[in-house]
């Protein structure tokens, strides 16, 4: 490598090389520097904000000289290197992970506390990072922690939106949205104002043939956008890498305002275009499995794109290697379709700028890029019309033209005469306008495509998928079943039960292979255990049940059986089947003598999540659930017997105080909806059961943990198409407990019924969609058997052990280590220990 400073002024350098600090001592010492120099105050106004910010930048400091000597080892090891392309990271906070990963959290608690504060208000000073919606973004997230934990060469690349997921506040039992402006206090990015890239939009394409008779084509005029590279510190958990995720920021290619405009008097118009550029990077779009089509979000698609491929060519052409070893030395991952134009940027920059024959650069792309794919739901595949892709990417369309001619004539050779097939796979929707086909964009131009869960991956191959399985044989379809990462879900959100099973099996070891969780096992008849095992279990229902008490005035009791449903607010999710069934649960309740109501396992039904704030229906089901929360809760005859809470802004923060205090949660999409689900994952390996449908994860969490420790109920995927086509056609009439319900509802017993029309019409009378009415009686019948269930606290307790035990499966760096091998073909980077580790256990 290059290096700026001459020899001979080296060793200086050398010697004064930062170190990262270890002791309590230097913490403290860190601290106080930060505080009096860094933030200008003293001992005098040092507020929990502001010992965050220097306990944040003591912290930081150490990630950054751990950055660097990661980034300079892979750089002389000059392997090859993986590119995790996200439009959404949703990381949650950083410090307390940063702590845990490097092993010095005990050193920051007694250091914090010599200083006069207690670790956790400081921890809970920092604001959630949130550029992300819910699983994507989340599973991103984990990924990133599995690659630095697992020593890959790995770098993230996505946008620094000004403003990440909006706050969710809830005023009269609706959601409102407020902006989540995160920035104003941000220790954990480094802006590299000196790492820019010039982003080109609109403007036209020239083409000519050259003096050798080469066709030419020339992007020219339209506008120019600045990309500002900021970058974020990934350390892994107990080893020194520390991985990079770099977010680009948008701003005007000047730099500056315009001057003349603004002598002249005319302000408003002299910031304009300064504003027009910032606004590509301001906001994240606040849809889950949803896609919307607006040009500013193919802006921002673009945008990134092109900043990140300049970033990795650039990198790759430092290395001076033939174009042929690109593949070799790059493996470039799309989360989604969202990062689909990189495949269409890189050909670009290969056959226009760098001058490659079109079959060379192509071959070079589709074993570069790989595609996974994160749902078969219609509403959520991005497709672009073709007059707003020609208006804002000329170029980029002529080439996805050209890669859709050269596809539909391979398939022409493959399948003669099939013009059905060539229609039904072609890049191009022949409607009215036309549009680009993002998801077979992506496969056509990737050289493995794989779903999330085994049962979504078949779903992806048989339906979606199923013309180019036969195009490109089954070998280019995998799977790769999602995980979550045990640092941040287990260690991190419930430090207590990782202390005990630490105690047992020999350290936190299993932080790192979690398959050592098998070693408990033996403790699921192990009473002493199991009573730890439980009073953990109450401790972790306590602290929620105090939260609730502080955020919602309503005392739940901590004896009570805690439901939960924590996640994005959606029709496919079910969260009306939940409510529905409270509701049922109530009516019964109110329907028993005393003596029976004694009988009754007492619960709590805890709801958490945002609806999209275009997406109506699902803003209707938060306020039935309020709305049912504020009858049940005040009603005498219930009392404890039920309470109902909407758990107001969920995040990653809030998750990790909720998910450690579930007796069960529930994860009840629609069979073949939910693609993988995360949380599933994540309640389970904190010793909650739950009560599922056959979907995603849940079939392979069943697998794992045996089918006697979950509650599955309803309908099955291959029966889903039978029943709607039954709804539709034939005779559709309603569970007579759902119609119970719905006459509840209609008697304006939770308010103004007509608020809840269109919520009981989508199943009474538009068909019934998400099988609701089909799903009901199962769903009560089995929730029965959970009332039964936790009569017996034994037998419970048993069950959670077992399944604790058995979750291995599911951690993050089992999927990496799956994605490294079958998909990137990339090897981790060993790295010695010479560095300042803490070594906590
Ligand atoms: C989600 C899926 O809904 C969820 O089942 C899965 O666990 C998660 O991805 C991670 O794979 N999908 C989205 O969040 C989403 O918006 C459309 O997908 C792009």
């Amino acid at each position: 490598v290059e290096a700026l400073i001459p020899e001979h002024q080296r060793d200086a350098w050398k010697k004064f090389q930062a170190k990262p600090w270890v002791s309590k001592d230097d913490f403290e010492k860190e601290v106080v520097r930060h505080v009096e120099t860094t933030l200008a105050r003293s001992m005098f106004n040092c507020d929990e904000t502001a010992a965050y910010a220097a306990a944040s930048l003591a912290f930081r400091d150490r990630l950054i000289t751990e950055w660097n000597r990661t980034q300079q080892r892979q750089t002389f090891a000059d392997t090859k290197r993986v590119y995790y392309l996200s439009l959404e990271f949703l990381m949650g906070r950083a410090l307390d992970n940063a702590m845990l990963n490097v092993g010095l959290k005990n050193v920051a608690k007694e250091g914090l506390s010599e200083l006069g504060f207690r670790i956790e208000d400081i921890i809970n000073q920092e604001h959630d990072a949130a550029l992300g919606n819910g699983g994507l973004g989340r599973l991103a997230a984990c990924f990133l922690d599995s690659m630095a934990s697992l020593n890959f060469p790995a770098w993230g690349y996505g946008l620094r939106y000004k403003y990440g997921i909006f706050k969710q506040e809830i005023v009269d039992g609706y959601q409102v949205e407020v902006p989540d402006y995160w920035l104003d206090f941000n220790p954990w990015e480094f802006p590299r104002h000196d790492i820019v890239v010039d982003v080109q939009f609109y403007g036209g394409v020239r083409k000519y043939q050259d003096d050798d008779g080469k066709n030419v084509a020339v992007w020219e005029g339209g506008e120019i956008v600045r990309a500002v590279a900021y970058d974020v510190p990934i350390p892994g958990f107990n080893t020194p890498t520390t991985n990079n995720m770099r977010l680009w920021s948008s701003k005007a290619a000047s730099g500056e305002f315009d001057f003349q405009k603004f002598n002249s008097g005319d302000y408003e118009s002299s910031v304009a275009d300064q504003q027009r550029a910032e606004t590509i990077s301001a906001v994240l779009y606040p849809n889950d499995n949803l896609d919307r089509g607006k040009e500013l979000r193919l802006k921002q698609q673009y945008f990134w794109v092109a900043a990140s491929l300049y970033d990795i060519v650039r990198r790759f052409k430092k290395s001076k290697r033939a174009w042929s070893e690109f593949p070799d030395q790059i493996a470039i991952q799309l989360n989604d379709t969202h990062p689909t134009l990189a495949i269409v940027e890189l050909q670009r920059i290969l056959i226009d700028m760098e001058g490659l024959d079109w079959d060379e650069a192509w071959a070079i792309v589709t074993n570069t890029f790989g595609y996974t794919n994160h749902t078969v739901l219609p509403e959520a595949l991005e497709k672009w019309s073709v007059p707003l892709f020609q208006n804002l990417l000329p170029r980029h369309l002529q080439i996805i033209y050209d890669i859709n001619m050269f596809f539909l004539q391979s398939v022409e050779r493959k399948f003669p005469g099939d013009r059905d097939m060539l229609a039904r796979v072609s890049i191009i929707e022949e409607s009215q306008p036309k549009m680009v086909r993002m998801a077979f964009l992506a496969i056509v131009g990737s050289h493995k495509v794989n779903g999330v869960a085994e049962l979504h991956s078949d779903l992806i191959r048989t339906t979606i998928f199923k013309d180019f399985v036969k195009i490109f044989g089954p070998d280019k379809f995998t799977n790769v079943t999602n995980g979550i990462t045990p640092r941040r879900w287990l260690h991190q959100a419930n430090p207590r039960l990782s202390e005990l099973i630490a105690s047992k099996t020999g350290g936190l070891g299993f932080l790192k292979d979690l398959n050592v969780l098998n070693e408990l096992e033996k403790f699921a008849d192990d009473k002493e255990f199991k009573k730890e095992w439980a009073e953990i279990k109450y401790a972790n229902k306590v602290k929620l049940a105090k939260y609730i008490k502080s955020t919602t005035g309503v005392t739940v009791n901590p004896s009570a059986l805690f439901d939960i449903q924590v996640k994005r607010i959606h029709e496919y999710k079910r969260q009306q089947l939940n409510i529905f069934g409270v509701i049922h649960r109530y009516l019964t309740i109110k329907a028993m003598t005393a003596e029976e109501r004694k009988k009754l396992a007492p619960r709590v039904s805890i709801f958490g999540g945002k609806a999209a704030p275009g997406y109506w229906m699902a803003k209707t089901i938060i306020h039935l659930i309020n709305n049912v929360g504020a009858v049940v809760n005040k009603d005498p005859d219930v009392g404890d017997l039920l309470k109902v809470i909407f758990l107001e802004d969920y995040n990653v923060s809030k998750a990790e105080i909720i998910t450690p205090a579930s007796d069960i949660s529930e994860h009840i999409s629609t069979a073949g909806t939910e693609a993988s689900g995360t949380s599933n994952m994540k309640f389970v390996l904190n010793g909650g059961l739950i009560i599922g449908t056959c979907d995603g994860a849940n079939i392979e969490i069943t697998r794992e943990i045996g089918e006697n420790n979950i509650f599955l109920f309803g309908n099955l995927a291959e029966d889903v198409e039978d029943l709607r086509h039954t709804h539709n056609y034939g005779s559709h009439t309603l569970d007579p407990d759902l119609v119970k319900v719905f006459d509840l509802i209609k008697s304006d017993a939770f308010g103004d019924a007509g608020a809840f029309g269109a919520l009981t019409g989508s199943i009474e009378d538009h068909g019934d969609y998400y099988l609701v009415s089909d799903d009901f009686h199962s769903y009560i019948k089995t929730q029965a058997l959970v009332d039964e269930a936790y009569k017996n606290q034994d037998e419970w307790i048993t069950k959670t052990i077992l399944s604790v035990a058995r979750m291995g499966f599911f951690s993050s760096d089992r999927c990496i280590n799956e994605y490294a091998e079958m998909i990137w073909n990339v090897e981790p980077l060993p790295v010695e220990k010479e560095s300042g580790l803490g070594k906590e256990e």
